[in-house]
């Protein structure tokens, strides 16, 4: 063979700040538009993906040369280019004749700055599957690179830029990635992807970096993304896709088209599709086409500061995009309704922003994300910056320091509010205590957090402080409500008893009416309990259950735990099982649960606000159950139907154990619910539930432990 016929070996890189959506689309049009273009034959082309961390730039590079590539292209984002820089930097120190280019948002807006700081050997800069190709096909005639449109290049010590290409007219020319199966997704560790419908937007906000140009969209043909979405439907349940499209809802016919595709492709439900858009241009018949599991929408509304507002060059009515918040909580209660500020935008003051966050707050979304704004390269506050006195990191990831109306002091003052509203948004238990003491409409979550806050310092000996060390340090990304962190960074047992036991005295101060109280009180008796759960899973009884079966003889079958999302990791710890079902409290939780638990069927189910028994995924034929502090909970509604469907799904013989409290209940929430059934009453309406769906108690429930005043009721049960 010889030489001239190898193909050229390219490989691409993707580096993401997280595992939620994976950064492999770009590449993968970069792939499929030039093997199109130049025949698969001259080329071979891998991707390689992988997320951020501690690792350190010398493996990398190395893993990255042992699998001999002739060029080496990587996407630059804010949050990778620092890196990307230190690796190109490695990269061509270990081998000179290696070519680097570099491509995306970060390094488009001047390429040229980026050659001098970089040794690569040209950046992409735009559009760039028909740059790239056009590279590629010089890189293996071995012609130079002038006149390739798009490319900013390095000529021995010159660095020259090319003119800018014209967008694709076309998308439905760049070949699906997905179609070809390029990118799949059963054998990766990222939780999602990214799908496009559009390029482009016709809006101008002042800080944004949204590809595709300004004032034009072009569409990707809609039975090919639909083609798309049937293809990755199959490939991993639970798949999470971010919808890069601009503003889905901006044309009323287009959304309807596109939301009905995307249900219509999936029938079975199983992928989660996650949408930026703008609230006010929600209609009823939108909201109610928006009604599905696993929709997630996040409004951008960034202030409700009118010169911010003005400033980021955003014009839309307040009162617009509250009603639409309010129309997708009505008519699409299944969906994920998140709100998105940011904090710093010129324009701003420490006021602004606290009134801002009220006010989001205030529209009890599910989820709130805050960012610290980011001056992004190609953006006008990027061209502006000097007028707008803007002072800002320009090492990426670029955050603000400064603005001529939001001192640094006031930044991080605001950063605090952020940090105690967060954590305390996080603990559900506690959110739920907050908006029931504050009436909607009065705008006073901020100011609520911070008493609450500041009581549970006092009276619980919590720092917020000493739970982040971080929290005044300049450079500091997003913020996110809720982030899940609660039981992620598992805080001792004893720092989340402390503070709720805080809460609870805050709350219940608030809290008018002698039937309130006590249900607030029974709540968060129940949370804090719910803290010493793990001791509880520790106990030999429960061991005992999962290891053998006290000598009687078994039906054959599987194993089957039904818990909390934030617990499940406990219980398979400690045995293992073959399925789960995860009872969700807080749509947050839903994502992660059914990607990683290692196991062969994992199912999340909503608890709140509403459950989706979901039967057919349930799996069957399991020989011992274990319902782990969830009995409680259940809604009334379904618990009958529930603990049926659990039965017909077990042998007969099958042994279920069911482990609680018996202080939850069913909405979660804190209303006004009068006098609670005593524990003795739903312990026996909970028995006569369980025999009259076909399962035959072996005795009368009892206490099996007594800890820190706490008792754990057990039943135990056989299928009839
Ligand atoms: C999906 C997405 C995410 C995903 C990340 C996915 C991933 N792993 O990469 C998530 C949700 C994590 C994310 C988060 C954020 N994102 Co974002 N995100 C996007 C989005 C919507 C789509 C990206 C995408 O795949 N586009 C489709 C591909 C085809 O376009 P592309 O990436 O630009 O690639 C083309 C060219 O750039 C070029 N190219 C790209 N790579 C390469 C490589 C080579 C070798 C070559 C030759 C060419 C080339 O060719 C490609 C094909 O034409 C973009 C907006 C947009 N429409 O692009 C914003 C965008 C990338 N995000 C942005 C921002 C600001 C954020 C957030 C701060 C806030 C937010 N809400 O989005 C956070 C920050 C995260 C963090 N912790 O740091 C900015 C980034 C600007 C910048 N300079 O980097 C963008 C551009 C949007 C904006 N607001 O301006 N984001
Ligand atoms: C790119 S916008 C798209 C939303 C949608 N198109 C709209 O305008 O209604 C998505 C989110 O990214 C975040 N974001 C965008 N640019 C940013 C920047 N420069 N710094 C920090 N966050 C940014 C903001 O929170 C914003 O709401
Ligand atoms: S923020 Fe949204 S509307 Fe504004 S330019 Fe970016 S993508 Fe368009």
């Amino acid at each position: 063979v010889s030489r001239a016929r190898k193909p050229l070996r390219v490989l691409l890189c993707a580096l993401s700040p997280d595992a939620a959506y994976g950064g492999r689309l770009p590449l993968g049009y970069l792939k499929a538009f030039a093997e199109h273009s130049l025949g698969a034959a001259a080329l071979r082309v891998d991707i390689v993906e992988k997320v951020l961390g501690r690792w350190a730039v010398e493996d990398f590079a190395a893993e990255l040369l042992a699998r001999r590539p002739d060029l080496i292209g990587f996407s630059c984002y804010f949050w990778n280019a620092g890196v990307i820089g230190k690796l190109a930097a490695e990269l061509k120190r270990r081998r000179p004749r290696l070519r680097v280019v570099l491509g995306g948002p970060e390094v488009s807006a001047d390429p040229k700055q980026w050659l001098r700081r970089i040794p690569a050997d040209s950046v992409v800069y735009g559009e760039g599957e028909a740059t790239f190709a056009e590279l590629l096909g010089r890189e293996i005639r071995k012609e130079p690179c002038g006149g390739v449109a798009g490319l900013a290049w390095r000529d021995k010590d010159n660095i020259l830029l090319n003119p800018p290409r014209p967008p694709i007219e076309e998308l439905g020319d760049i070949p699906s990635p997905y179609l070809r199966d390029d990118i799949r997704f059963e054998d990766t560790a990222f939780d999602g992807g990214v799908i496009e419908t559009t390029r482009g937007c016709p809006f101008d906000c002042a800080f944004c970096a949204w590809l595709g140009g300004r004032g034009r969209v072009r569409y990707f043909p809609e039975d090919r993304v639909r083609r798309e979405i049937r293809r990755l439907a199959d490939q991993k349940p639970g798949l999470k896709l971010f919808v890069a499209d601009a503003d889905l809802f901006m044309k009323r016919s287009r959304a309807k088209r596109v939301l009905a595709s995307f249900r219509e492709e999936d029938p079975g439900e199983t992928l989660q599709y996650h949408f930026e858009t703008n609230f006010s241009f929600m209609d009823r018949e939108l909201a109610e086409l928006s009604q599905r599991e696993g929709f997630l929408f996040r409004g951008a509304l960034e202030t409700t500061t009118p010169a911010a507002m003005e400033a980021a060059n955003r014009r839309f009515s307040l009162d617009s995009f509250k009603r639409g918040v309010g129309l997708l909580k009505r008519h699409a209660p299944s969906a994920t309704v998140g709100i998105e500020l940011m904090l710093g935008m010129p324009g701003d003051t420490l006021k602004g922003f606290r009134r801002s966050l009220d006010w989001a707050l205030d529209l009890r979304a599910d989820e709130f994300y805050i960012y610290q704004l980011a001056i992004l390269p190609g953006t006008a506050y990027f061209r502006d910056s000097k007028r707008l006195g803007l002072d800002w990191d320009p090492a990426p990831p670029h955050w603000v320091r400064s603005t001529k109306t939001f001192s640094a002091a006031d930044l991080l003052s605001a950063r605090k509010t952020l940090h105690r509203v967060a954590f305390l948004f996080n603990i559900w238990p506690v959110r739920a205590a907050l908006e029931s003491a504050v009436a909607p409409g009065t705008g006073g979550l901020v100011a609520a957090c911070e008493s609450l806050g500041a009581a549970v310092e006092r009276s619980a000996g919590f720092s917020f402080r000493e739970r982040f060390p971080g929290w005044d340090a300049p450079r500091k990304e997003g913020v996110f409500i809720p982030s899940g962190d609660w039981m992620e960074d598992e805080p001792p047992a004893r720092e989340r008893r402390r503070v709720l036991a805080g809460a609870e005295r805050w709350t219940l101060k608030r809290l008018a009416g002698a039937g309130k109280k006590a249900h607030a009180a029974r709540f968060f008796r129940a949370a804090r309990e719910r803290c010493g759960f793990r001791d509880v899973l520790d106990e030999p009884e429960v061991r005992a259950f999962l290891q053998q079966d006290g000598g009687e003889p078994l039906p054959k079958g599987g194993t089957l735990l039904i818990a909390w999302a934030k617990d499940w990791e406990r219980h398979v710890a400690l045995a293992e099982f073959d399925s789960l079902i995860a009872l969700s409290e807080d749509k947050q939780d839903a994502g992660p649960v059914a990607d990683s638990a290692p196991l062969k069927n994992a199912l999340e189910v909503g608890c709140r606000p509403r459950t989706r028994l979901r039967p057919e995924r349930w799996g069957k034929g399991y020989s011992r159950v274990l319902l782990s502090n969830t009995a409680s909970y259940l809604p009334p509604q379904s618990e009958t139907a529930w603990l049926r469907e659990l039965r017909r799904r077990c042998p007969k013989g099958a042994r279920l154990l069911l482990l609680d409290h018996m202080l939850g209940s069913f909405p979660l929430d804190i209303p006004d619910r009068g006098r609670p059934a005593s524990v003795r009453t739903r312990l026996k309406r909970l028995s006569a539930e369980l025999e009259a769906a076909g399962w035959k108690l072996r005795a009368a429930p009892r206490v099996f432990l007594e800890k820190d005043g706490a008792r754990w009721w057990l039943l135990e049960a056989r299928a009839r």
